[in-house]
């Protein structure tokens, strides 16, 4: 009988976890949808590259432990929110946020939440826009509405982030003030070398505007 329920268990979760993976799935198709059409119909691409992960099932439970969820699956489901997990990289600031407004106008995608941590920094620096979205996942024995965190950054927020993540784990949590001391110094270098970019591209597009040809005609022969 313990066998049975531990088969039971094991399918359980299974489907548990493959309800995440399809939400990762529908949400990638989105983003590559937006990504194709602002390349062939606005010729430009705020979206550098993406990515996504499905959280491990130790890490999961580890989460469960750390924040004292009951362990079942419908507590689980409403208090760990990053299960799935997609990471959009743009290369400038305000790509984020044309990023963000193009999700938010899509009808069968959910903003549950926005964590705006580019306007309010961590206090170790960490920088990047989190939303918690809700996205219909069509099953055989129906729909159901699933939990993925979405994490906006630029390259350089990314580059510091993925750093910062390596230390933090090198350590178990515990890093050394100095080096956190670092850490936060060269998140206010990253956040200057956006800021930076951003003007640079903005003096070139002024620059690519006074030289855009007016006339109707122009660019045809
Ligand atoms: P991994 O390995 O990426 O999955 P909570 O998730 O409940 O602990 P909260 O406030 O719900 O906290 O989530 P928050 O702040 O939105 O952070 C969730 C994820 O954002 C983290 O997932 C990281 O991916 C990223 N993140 C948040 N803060 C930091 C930070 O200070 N440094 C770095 N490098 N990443 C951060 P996980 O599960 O921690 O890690």
């Amino acid at each position: 009988e313990t066998l049975a329920r531990v088969f039971e268990l094991r399918t359980e979760f299974t489907a548990f976890m493959l309800q995440y993976k399809f939400a990762i799935d529908e949400v990638l198709t989105k983003v590559s949808i937006l990504r194709d059409e602002f390349t062939h119909l606005h010729h430009e691409n705020p979206i550098e590259h993406v990515t996504s992960r499905l959280k491990s099932p130790e890490s999961v439970l580890d989460k469960v432990e750390r924040k004292g969820v009951t362990p079942d699956f419908d507590a689980i489901r409403s208090s760990i929110l990053d299960i799935a997990g997609v990471r959009i990289i743009c290369s400038f600031v305000p790509d984020i946020y044309t990023v963000l407004e193009a999700l938010r106008r899509q009808d069968d995608l959910t903003v549950l939440a926005v964590k705006d941590y580019i306007a309010e920094p961590k206090p170790n620096g960490y920088r990047s826009l989190h939303l918690i979205v809700s996205v219909p996942v069509f099953l055989s024995s129906g729909t159901v509405p699933v939990t993925v965190e979405i994490q906006i950054r630029t390259s350089a927020m990314d580059f510091w982030a993925s750093l910062e993540h390596k230390i933090y784990y090198k350590y178990d949590r515990q890093v050394p003030a100095e080096i956190v001391d670092r850490l936060r110094q060269s998140a206010l270098v990253a956040a200057e070398l956006d800021a930076t970019m951003t003007d640079l591209r903005d003096q070139v597009q002024a620059l690519d505007d006074r030289h855009a040809p007016t006339s109707a005609h122009s660019g045809t022969t």
